[in-house]
């Protein structure tokens, strides 16, 4: 009763030619799906590397024309419709040529969701989305609630569209790169997290950027319930004037239908203004650190209580949730100073967050690859909260320039030498904090690589052998 009719106004029909752009995990997935519904599929990714060749193995022997070093460019724009990776930015010579002739496109996110089942709880903003997405999905699982997590987070929302029983409901963390191309995507339960400064790298003003998160919205109606950030104004001016019902979360205690942190410090969610609202767990019991999580644990109680989670069943999810790698994850506790990973710090409002969640002095290490943001907007909370900063990378210059003379800065060259400084300035008491924003792209394939490269110079520095060996 609960499953709701396939979206399968279809895009396509049996036979079409379809073109898929990138062979990463989407476009893998994606091609695989518009095979399965009959399309005539050609599935290509400029690059070749192993990745992309192996996939190229894998789609060929299922029958599927892939190809990797080369987009066959007259093919594509013969194609009836072409299903994009998000990685692929609308600046790239392959987009440009689709958009010129007027070829149809859409997100991998749009194409799953049109062959979908489930209900989705869609989850985007600029900060805290993998968080909120693992921890919802966390939340419906304690509750027993037949669920899945997918999209951003890792898996393809159009993978969980190829299963042949579908959960009750898909948790889909969004990027702005996959709400970009969506056209009928709807999610039974949105959530809007917050609204910040980002990848500035792909979109040529913040507007833009913003623009493609506001697509989370486009299909609103009077049936869509929505989960807001009630302490962002931007978030909230964002969804005024969207339909469907609004509840919002809050550090402070509100009057309006959400949930909220009360005068004794417990998370009490109010999804009826006629009863008292219902306590979930006290701000002390939740292992996640840091107001920024108490908000994602807002965002994810109540977005899983509207999904059926009850009001219980939150609290004991929250308090048994303990976070993913790479996001304020300890590394360790040596001569009183604690190691904090948090490579997924890959902004500036991240790194804010990130220094202002501990009580105690930070060792703040900042770099990588610049996006295009300023850190000057660092300078308060560091001079707050900072004992000194090290920085490491392509953008340690402009960091150096940006924060110098304001606090102290110091460069490291290599991350044994981010650890070494560090450890040097570093008193009994403090923080180390990794959190660069920054991408990791300059010295990592990622910023999983970034992470665990900190955490082996950590522990090899104290004598200590990691997980990570090189
Ligand atoms: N490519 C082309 N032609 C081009 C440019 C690129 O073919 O002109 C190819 C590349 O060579 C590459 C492929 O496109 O092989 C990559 O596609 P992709 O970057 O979209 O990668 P996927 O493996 O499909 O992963 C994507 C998301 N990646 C990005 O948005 C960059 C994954 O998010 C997501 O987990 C996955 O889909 C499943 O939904 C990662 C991410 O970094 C974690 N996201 C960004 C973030 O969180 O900040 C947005």
């Amino acid at each position: 009763a609960l499953m709701k009719m396939e979206n399968s106004f279809s895009l396509f029909s049996s036979g079409d030619p379809i073109s898929v752009l990138g062979l990463g995990v989407s476009g893998v997935a994606a091609a695989r799906l518009a095979y399965a519904h009959g399309a005539e599929v050609y599935a290509s990714d400029a690059s070749e590397g192993p990745a992309q060749r192996n996939a190229v193995k894998r789609l060929t022997a299922e029958g599927i024309d892939a190809e990797a070093g080369h987009h066959d460019v007259d093919r594509i724009l013969a194609s009836r419709l072409v299903i994009t990776s998000p990685g692929i930015a609308p600046s790239t010579d392959i987009r440009r040529a689709i958009k010129d002739a007027a070829v149809p496109i859409v997100a991998e996110i749009e194409i799953a969701f049109r062959h979908l089942k489930s209900h989705v709880i869609g989850i985007t903003g600029t900060n805290g989305k993998t968080t909120t997405t693992a921890l919802c999905g966390h939340l419906l699982q304690r509750a027993g609630i037949n669920s899945i997590t997918a999209g951003n987070i890792g898996r393809p929302l159009s993978e969980v569209a190829m299963f042949e029983n579908q959960p009750d409901w898909v948790v889909v963390e969004l990027s702005s790169f996959q709400l970009a191309d969506v056209e009928s995507f709807r999610p039974t339960i949105g959530v809007l997290l917050n609204l910040a400064t980002d990848h500035l790298d792909r979109y040529p003003t913040l507007e833009c950027y913003h623009a493609d998160k506001a697509r989370l919205f486009s299909n609103a109606d009077e049936d869509s319930q929505w989960v807001l950030n009630g302490n962002d104004a931007e978030v909230l001016a964002m969804a005024d004037a969207v339909p469907g019902r609004k509840y919002l979360a809050s550090i402070a205690v509100r009057e309006e239908l959400g949930a909220f942190v009360n005068d004794t410090g417990h998370l009490v969610q109010r999804l009826d203004l006629d009863t008292a609202p219902e306590p979930w767990i006290h701000v002390d019991e939740m292992q996640l650190v840091g107001e920024h999580n108490v908000m994602n644990g807002l965002l994810a109680g109540l977005a899983a209580a509207l999904a059926g989670c009850e009001s219980e069943t939150v609290g004991v999810g929250l308090a048994s949730f303990d976070g993913l790698p790479h996001r304020l994850q300890r590394v360790g506790e040596y001569d009183r100073v604690l190691w904090i990973n948090d490579s997924k710090g890959t902004n500036v409002s991240a790194a804010k967050c990130a220094i202002a969640a501990f009580q105690r002095p930070v060792v703040s290490v900042l770099g990588g690859r610049h996006k295009g943001e300023s850190y000057a907007s660092l300078v308060p909370v560091l001079q707050e909260r900072a004992r000194s900063v090290i920085t490491f990378g392509e953008a340690a210059p402009q960091i150096v320039r940006e924060l110098g003379g304001m606090i102290s800065v110091e460069i490291a060259h290599g991350m044994e030498q981010v650890v070494e400084l560090a450890r040097e300035v570093a008193q009994a008491g403090d923080v180390v904090l990794f959190s660069p924003a920054c991408s990791s792209f300059d010295m990592f394939s990622n910023y999983q690589e970034r992470g665990h490269s900190f955490e082996r110079c950590v522990k090899s520095s104290y004598g200590e052998n990691s997980e990570y060996e090189a």
